[in-house]
């Protein structure tokens, strides 16, 4: 599925995002950004060693921001590593964290001047955040920064799973038509 916002193109696929060929991938790391499993950890498998070696000089990272590497041996040029919220149950300012993990990674790729990003679905799993209200928080960060930032052209979700996919979908209908 794929909208356009403005002149930007948001798309919702299936797949592994170690395989995109994005101007950057975004990793949804730990605040040590020293590795992890999920998605953290197939990026580093894909990425090699150049992708932990950058990331030990970057000093962690706080939730809700963003910080880039290059993409080692990724098919992407850049990785863009952030980190999302736990969820605690929604009262914890989850919402918010996750937006802002958002926009700062759309911040950080245009500090870049890259054009096109590529997400997983942050926080959706070891972080436990329900992915239902995770998409709507997702789409909705994502289609507003679209709205007043021209220069991302392309903007792609990657979920690894058909029931993800599904979640995201039925979340861009319903913002979309409201
Ligand atoms: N491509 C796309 N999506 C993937 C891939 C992949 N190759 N692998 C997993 N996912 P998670 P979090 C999906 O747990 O919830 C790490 O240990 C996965 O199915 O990777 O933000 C970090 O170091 C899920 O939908 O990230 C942190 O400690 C989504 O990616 C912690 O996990 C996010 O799941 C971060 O937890």
């Amino acid at each position: 599925m794929e909208i356009q916002i403005g002149r930007a193109a948001l798309q919702l696929k299936q797949g592994d995002i170690t395989r995109e060929t994005a101007d950057a991938i975004v990793n949804a790391a730990n605040s040590s950004l020293l590795g992890g499993g999920g998605v953290d950890g197939a990026i580093h498998r894909a990425g090699g060693p150049a992708i932990l070696e950058e990331c030990r000089r970057l000093g962690g990272c706080e939730p809700g921001d963003a910080k880039l590497t290059t993409g080692g041996k990724l098919p992407a040029r850049y990785v863009i590593h952030t980190v999302g919220p736990i969820w605690h149950g929604g009262r914890s300012r989850e919402p918010e964290i996750l937006a802002s993990a958002y926009r700062r990674s759309l911040e950080v790729a245009m500090a870049k001047g890259l054009r096109s990003v590529a997400f997983p679905s942050i926080s959706t799993g070891a972080y436990g955040y329900p992915i239902e209200k995770a998409a709507r928080v997702a789409l909705t960060a994502v289609a507003e920064f679209l709205q007043s930032h021209p220069e991302i052209e392309r903007v792609t979700f990657v979920l690894f799973s058909s029931p993800d996919l599904q979640v995201y979908e039925a979340a861009l209908q319903s913002i979309h038509l409201s």
